[in-house]
């Protein structure tokens, strides 16, 4: 049965107005970097719910929301992610990954050892559920999986930077360790891990440039 329809709260916004936005926005987000180098600062729990929510604003395939955001703040379990994920990550560094591949990462300087795992305040670590639950318990299948929790990430991402806080898209690979220590159902994969919280004071970024827009638009 289709859905009650509602009028539309559309917000009209000046023209000039509207460009000062998409500008104001703009540098905001050109700001945003990935950070390895965490503090130990506390994060409040309440900054982490809106971050969620936001990434739950996101579109999906046939509105099925098919995310689970996990929030791990519990240091020995920090402990047992850091340590399941290095020993993945350093299997991967030491031959998993291709020669090609290790040649593409140089720049970025990253390597098997992950202890922001254990100083950051928060992991969040974002599951794709492949399917869902109807309300009598039986399986129904989810839609645009990949794209819908890949949109989810981006707001969050998004949602966390305009908060002040930073994080790292990190994909220890494979991921499998996080299913069975978060206790996930099968119906889920983990999808991307969230290290999130403040800079350390000494943190340092590699100076990537962004590709100009020429390099990234063709206009017809
Ligand atoms: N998952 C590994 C390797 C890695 C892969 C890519 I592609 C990156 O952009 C960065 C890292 C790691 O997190 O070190």
């Amino acid at each position: 049965m289709p859905l009650p329809r509602i009028p539309y709260e559309f917000e009209s916004v000046a023209e000039d107005e509207m460009l000062a936005r998409a500008e104001a926005f703009y540098k905001k987000m050109e700001q945003r970097r990935s950070v390895r180098d965490f503090s130990d600062r506390p994060v409040p729990r309440e900054l982490i719910e809106r971050a969620i929510q936001t990434a739950s604003t996101a579109p999906s395939g046939a509105h099925m929301q098919p995310w689970t955001f996990v929030a791990v703040s519990d240091p020995p379990l920090k402990r047992q992610i850091r340590t399941a994920a290095e020993k993945e990550e350093r299997e991967s560094y030491d031959g998993r990954m291709s020669e090609e591949w290790l040649e593409a990462l140089e720049p970025i300087g990253t390597d098997a050892n992950k202890p922001f795992l254990e100083i950051v305040p928060w992991i969040v670590v974002l599951f794709a559920q492949r399917s869902g639950l109807r309300e009598d318990g039986t399986k129904r299948k989810h839609y645009y999986v990949q794209e819908s929790c890949g949109i989810a990430a981006g707001l969050f991402i998004a949602a966390l930077h305009e908060m002040g806080l930073v994080t790292l898209t990190h994909t220890p690979s494979p991921m499998r360790f996080l299913s069975e220590l978060l206790e996930r159902p099968s119906n889920e994969a983990p999808y991307i891990l969230f290290p999130v919280g403040f800079p350390a004071t000494n943190a340092t970024v590699p100076d990537l440039h962004r590709k100009p827009l020429k390099e990234v638009a063709i206009w017809k």
